[in-house]
């Protein structure tokens, strides 16, 4: 009976020319309203994705200039293992609400993002992208902060869908004010995305 149900199901599919498709898992949750029939992961094949380090870093306060500093987030992880390193960007208090900007050389459209935590992960609540045209930054991940004992370095995968712009800037923020579990450090953020026609 439910293989007969599959086939009933399968056939439907298949007939007509609806552009209609089935559900898939894992989406972030967004606020970007995007075109729905034009998925960026289809779009572009695997020779044009770009594999990004960032290049350039601020944020909203840092531990001090030289240690800690917003530019410990540019390039590879170098943080030698989970622990407070002074190789990642840490905020100036250890119990605030703060935002780290990474840069990256090349505009491309955002498949996924994944950040490198080496200390007290993962109490990221957002991820964004900057549409600098316009001026306006676009929610790709919003959650609660967590605490992650294992593993650590934490990397935060975060898959990007529907965004149908290019963009080379990437917007964090940590809310470190309401697990009582001190700084999230971030040793390094990679965009992956994809060029795209010109
Ligand atoms: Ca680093």
């Amino acid at each position: 009976m439910l293989l007969l149900l599959m086939i009933v199901l399968l056939s439907g599919c298949n007939s007509g020319t609806s552009t209609e498709s089935l559900p898939v898992g894992g989406t972030p949750t967004k606020t970007l309203t995007a075109s729905q029939d034009r998925t960026v992961e289809n779009n572009f094949p695997e020779r044009d994705v770009l594999y990004q380090w960032g290049v350039e870093a601020e944020a909203s306060s840092e531990f001090s200039n030289t240690e800690w500093n917003a530019e410990q987030a540019v390039g590879e992880p170098d943080s030698p293992g989970c622990g407070d390193y002074q190789f990642s960007w840490a905020s100036a208090a250890s119990d605030s609400i703060d935002t780290l900007i990474v840069r990256y050389p090349e505009s491309v459209y955002p498949l996924e993002i994944i950040i490198h935590e080496s200390f007290n992960p993962d109490q990221i609540v957002k991820v964004e992208v900057l549409n600098a045209d316009r001026g306006i930054y676009y929610t790709v991940l919003q959650k609660n902060p967590l605490q992650v004992d294992r593993p650590c370095p934490f990397e935060l995968s975060v898959p990007v869908s529907g965004i149908n712009f290019r963009t080379n800037t990437v917007r964090i923020t940590v809310d470190q004010s309401q697990l009582g579990l001190g700084w999230n450090e971030i040793d390094a953020v990679q965009l992956i995305g994809a060029r795209g026609d010109e």
